[in-house]
């Protein structure tokens, strides 16, 4: 067993460890973060920042349409604005430089990119050319995603993720980004999160397009990875020098007690978040234990569908919060027993880094075949405000030092993880939280949308400094 990472580092008090420079946040100097070529980035998502949601053809998106809904989104908040991203991209890339981050994670939005009928729309296209070539002009290494949640409302109105055409639609909209943006893209992720795509989009409705049906939710994942699978060949055909994914979000599950019924119930539930995607992808078939605990939900599988789907991966991506208490609901599955006195963030989520390290590990005794792995998202929301022109985010880098800690005993565990991106470079629309939830190391203020660097991205600037002047 590894070391219990929350008790290798104090909360929310200076790290004193060995070697350690006298900042809460430096990793100790036996760090696998030190190594040169382990990436250090951010990310976002086209919706959560863009905004300009009717400039140069963007078409509506599924969450255009969700976030209108009275009452679905915290303040009725929408994405119509955002961080303005659309229009502040070229400063937004230079404060992105000037922290010295090595890598950056976006995402494309579809509707932008292409008309109803399938056809490129140039002005949108040219908008992600802009971009990513000034991000390489930077020296940044580029992620982008092909699809971060925002499904043109025109797919969703004939079916979304429910209708299997729409795996081929997106099959079309990789094949046009891959030709368009071969050369400026070092990997290409085709999915963020098809477990929320599906489960809160189709499962229980509290994302787009809001529907609640635990069929849905299955034969939307189904669809959700045909589409990763018909894209990933595409993609490779179009741009062979990029490298190839797809991010999963994993959750720890553990159990409220030791008895059977607890452990099944923990298992059920990482059955539930993790097998229900890795299985497909690695293994090539889904968890019979999903169909356990919600029966008669097995997905139309066509013949060749699952080859389709566990196609060789050259990275996952993994996204990790928080973890989940768990115990039996006393029939065949489990129900949340939030643990007391625990240290929680702004969205009520524990802050729990030894899940982050026991789920890696735990992949690679899974998974023969488990690809190399960049950590695409980890971060927190925090009730940051600016004062006095600065915003002391102490939680924040603390948490960020504690799972980064996680990651390095994954790797000297055995783990080949490349890389890790904050989530997020800068606060932006939270989904079904709007603007309230501040997960940026980039404050956002949404009346000006002036930008204040946080203090926890200055101690990461610092600590980039440091390693590049150490190589
Ligand atoms: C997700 C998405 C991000 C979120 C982040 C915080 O995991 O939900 O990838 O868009 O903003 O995870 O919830």
């Amino acid at each position: 067993m590894a070391n219990d990472a929350s008790a290798v580092f104090d909360t929310l008090s200076p790290a004193v460890s060995k070697g350690s420079p006298a900042d809460p946040f430096t990793p100790p100097a036996d760090s696998s973060l030190w190594r040169k070529n382990f990436l250090l980035g951010a990310a976002t998502a086209s919706y959560q920042i863009e905004g300009a949601v009717n400039e140069d053809g963007r078409l509506p998106s599924i969450w255009d349409t969700f976030s209108a809904i009275p009452g679905k989104v915290l303040a009725g908040d929408t994405g119509a604005v955002a961080c303005d991203h659309y229009h502040r991209w070229e400063a937004d890339v230079e404060m992105l430089a000037s922290l010295g981050l090595e890598g950056y994670r976006l995402s494309i939005a579809w509707p932008r990119v292409m008309d109803a009928a399938g056809a490129p729309n140039r002005k949108g296209i040219d908008f992600y050319k802009r971009l990513l070539n000034r991000l390489k002009e930077k020296g940044i290494t580029t992620f982008v995603t092909l699809y971060h949640w925002d499904l043109p409302q025109h797919l969703e109105d004939r079916g979304g993720w429910l209708n299997r055409d729409t795996a081929y639609r997106f099959a079309d909209y990789a094949d046009l980004m891959s030709c368009e943006l071969a050369g400026t893209v070092d990997a290409w992720t085709t999915l963020n999160e098809p477990w929320c795509s599906a489960y809160l989009g189709y499962g229980n409705g509290h994302h787009a397009p809001g529907l609640a049906n635990d069929r849905f939710a299955t034969q939307a994942m189904h669809h959700l990875l045909l589409a990763h699978g018909l894209a990933v060949p595409v993609l490779r055909a179009n741009d062979p020098a990029s490298q190839k994914g797809i991010v999963a979000n994993i959750g720890r599950g553990t159990a409220d007690s030791d008895s059977a019924a607890d452990q099944r119930a923990a298992h059920l539930f990482e059955v539930q978040h993790n097998a229900w995607i890795l299985d497909p992808l690695l293994k090539g078939s889904y968890p019979q234990d999903l169909f356990e605990l919600w029966p008669g939900t097995e997905p139309l599988v066509l013949d060749g569908d699952m080859e389709t789907i566990s196609a060789p991966l050259d990275f996952l991506g993994i996204n990790y919060y928080f973890r989940t208490n768990v115990a039996s609901d006393g029939a065949h599955g489990f129900r949340d027993v939030p643990l007391e006195g625990v240290e929680r963030t702004q969205m009520g989520w524990e802050v729990y880094p030894d899940g982050l390290r026991d789920l890696l590990i735990g992949f690679k005794e899974t998974y023969h075949n488990l690809p190399p792995i960049y950590i695409t998202e980890n971060g927190m929301a925090s009730d940051d405000e600016v004062t006095d022109g600065r915003v002391e985010d102490t939680q924040r880098i603390s948490f960020l030092k504690r799972h980064l800690a996680a990651v390095d005993q994954a790797i000297k565990a055995g783990v080949d993880i490349r890389g890790y991106f904050l989530w997020s470079l800068m606060d932006n629309f939270e989904w079904a939280f709007g603007y309230e939830r501040r997960f940026g190391v980039v404050h956002v203020d949404y009346s000006t949308q002036k930008r204040t660097i946080k203090r926890s991205a200055e101690l990461v600037e610092k600590f980039l400094q440091e390693r590049k002047a150490k190589a």
